[in-house]
């Protein structure tokens, strides 16, 4: 037991494949091999040829788990992107969703519901993060033509993935990449530039962008301080007003009268100055974004619910209960 051996695993194949085994009980062993698919694939099928019953990692969750709760954690935890996301749910993997529920159904048994409410304010107040610790946080980069959108989406991805011209209308069509913010899952949408002319495709990039904006989890607005606040920006704020935040684009590029006038600045909210060629301003944009998708980071061991169904169990505790007689 515990012991670490090398080896190969053949079958009838001449060319075996690399193992490494360790026995971590009486009846278990893990097996380690390269970690392509294809590695993996091949040792299953010699053992399926053998006899052995292959079993998916969900199947297995769900027998092996006290709880279906913690079976879902154990599955998120595979799916899980960054170590700040695998923490939280390792605490719902450990029982702290579990004991918490059980908290409140004890506290609703005994017909103390204010401390049962109190208790599910509590678990409520993260739902927004729970449904993110898998799916990423969509963000979406918009204005009009020309402000510099797939240029911010390449600085933010660290890549050349957006295609970035002079011509305005450039960008037709959503573009979208993952990658992380402070440790949160993101997605980072490009969308077309916001403006009345174009051809019918443009119109439809027009059509998709302003569908996305009212969607976002988080909405950039860019503006080109050479151009100024315009109709379409104040279209774009009004689509998703609680979900916005104003970025004012080449921050490195001097102008001898700025235009950039945001009605809205004086009602808190303050544009944040950027440059995709020098990086001024980046890390405080990223900065801004992280403390809007998530003002307040869960204490270790939080009960956080982490896909709609149990977050729906929860109000279901709650819900009037009608009963026949
Ligand atoms: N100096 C400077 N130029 C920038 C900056 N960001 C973008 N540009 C330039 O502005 C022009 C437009 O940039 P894009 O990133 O293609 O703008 P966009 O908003 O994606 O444009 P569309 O796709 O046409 O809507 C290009 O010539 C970029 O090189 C910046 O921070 N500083
Ligand atoms: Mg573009």
């Amino acid at each position: 037991m515990d012991a670490i051996r090398y080896g190969e695993f053949h079958c009838d194949q001449a060319v075996g494949e690399s193992i490494i085994v360790c026995r971590t009980s009486e009846n278990r062993y893990e097996l380690h091999c390269h970690g392509g698919k294809l590695a993996a694939q091949s040792i299953l099928n010699m053992m399926a040829a053998e006899g052995i019953v292959i079993e998916t990692y969900e199947n297995w969750c769900e027998r092996n788990c006290d709880d279906p709760l913690i079976a879902q954690a154990t599955m998120g935890l595979v799916k899980a992107k960054t170590i700040r996301t695998s923490r939280i749910l390792l605490d719902q993997q450990k029982g702290a969703s579990v004991r918490a529920l059980k908290q409140i159904d004890a506290a609703i048994l005994q017909g103390e519901m204010q401390l049962a409410r109190r208790l599910a304010d509590e678990i409520r107040i993260w739902n927004d993060l729970g449904l993110h610790l898998i799916e990423p946080f969509e963000i979406l980069l918009c204005g009009p033509p020309n402000v510099g959108k797939s240029s911010l989406l390449n600085r933010l991805l660290g890549y050349q993935r957006a295609i970035v011209h002079e011509q305005a209308g450039t960008t037709r069509d959503m573009l979208a990449e993952e990658t992380s913010i402070d440790g949160w899952p993101v997605r980072i949408q490009d969308s077309a530039g916001i403006r009345t002319a174009g051809d019918v495709i443009e119109k439809e990039g027009v059509r998709r962008a302003i569908h996305a904006s009212r969607t976002a989890d988080l909405q950039l607005i860019l503006v080109d301080p050479a151009e100024g606040w315009t109709t379409e920006h104040q279209h774009l704020l009004d689509l998703n007003p609680s979900r916005s935040l104003i970025v004012e684009t080449k921050s490195d590029v001097r102008l001898e009268n700025k235009t950039c006038s945001n009605p809205r600045a004086e009602a808190n909210i303050r544009p944040i100055r950027v440059s995709s060629v020098s990086g001024e301003g980046i890390p405080e944009l990223l900065q801004a974004i992280s403390k809007r998708l998530v003002p307040t980071i869960p204490p270790a061991g939080q009960a956080v619910l982490f896909t709609t169904r149990q977050q729906q169990s929860l109000e279901d505790r709650f819900s009037v209960r009608i009963t026949s007689r």
